[in-house]
């Protein structure tokens, strides 16, 4: 995959290791010490074997307060700009068009979109760059996404909705080998959702000619199957689908817990007949 400054090889899956720069994910003593947080957290991601990072400075989760573009870009792009020579892509998780902008002076390799290039400007801005793009589905917003998702056929409406955002892509001029596609777990859907969509990932990359990016890491999908309330103590249920999905086909696995599943998909990867 073609992805700003690198070239990622996807025969393996590659972990994306999740860096929120949000209050509630670090200390809120300042933006100071908020910076200092992400850095330690970025040091132990890639310690543990990430094999990118992904920056995000707005929580997408159902219940999550919305901020404005200005205390996004306050947030992630002094991290950007410090993590620039780490030595793994930074994939930005942005779904601003002027945030997008903003990174991309300061430098950064992949834009992971949970709305696939929707808001205005998007598409056009990415398409005069080399930057790798990540295209999610979801249903409605994040603020109210959960209330009551519904679909007729849900394998097919996603597939449907995420061919046409790579055929749109295609047609403003930007590579295939810069996309990954993302069906997006837990946006707008409910168990039983997320259920057939992990089970026909391989349909979806056939469909849409495009690598796949899973994140499943301590969402409530996993709270909903094992009873456990508590997103941080979701691990064996995280790496679990995590390596079901590395089974069916996904190229790029977003995760909290990084050695954890790195340590899972080296035994997948021994136990592999072929
Ligand atoms: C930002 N973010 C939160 N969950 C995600 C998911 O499942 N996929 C992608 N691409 N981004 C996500």
């Amino acid at each position: 995959m073609l992805c700003g400054r690198f070239a990622l090889d996807l025969s393996r899956p590659v972990i994306m290791g999740i860096l929120n720069v949000t209050p509630d994910s670090f200390s809120d003593g300042g933006r100071f010490a908020q910076m200092d947080s992400a850095l330690l957290h970025a040091e132990r991601l890639l310690r543990e074997g990430a094999g990118m990072l992904d920056i995000g400075g707005e929580s997408t989760r159902p219940d999550a307060e919305t901020v404005s573009p200005e205390q996004e870009m306050e947030r992630v792009l002094p991290v950007l700009e410090r993590l620039r020579d780490c030595g793994v892509p930074l994939s930005l998780d942005t779904r601003r068009t002027e945030v997008m902008r903003a990174a991309l002076q300061i430098g950064v390799d992949l834009i992971n979109d949970v709305s696939a290039l929707e808001d205005d400007g998007a598409l056009d801005l990415l398409a005069a760059t080399d930057v790798g793009i990540c295209l999610m589905h979801k249903q409605g917003n994040p603020e109210s996404m959960q209330q009551a998702p519904h679909y007729h056929d849900v394998v097919a409406e996603v597939g449907a909705y995420l061919q046409r955002r790579v055929e749109l892509c295609l047609a403003a001029g930007i590579r295939r080998e810069r996309l990954v596609i993302d069906p997006g777990f837990g946006f707008g859907k409910t168990l039983e959702h997320n259920l057939q969509l992990l089970r026909t990932l391989p349909a979806l990359e056939t469909r849409c000619g495009a690598p796949l990016l899973v994140g499943m890491s301590r969402k409530s999908m996993l709270g909903a199957m094992t009873g456990e309330p508590v997103p941080s103590e979701r691990l064996g249920a995280s790496v679990a689908v995590a390596m079901e999905a590395a089974r069916r086909g996904a190229r790029i696995i977003r995760v909290h817990d990084v050695k954890a599943t790195r340590q899972a998909l080296q035994v997948l990867q021994a136990l592999a007949t072929d």
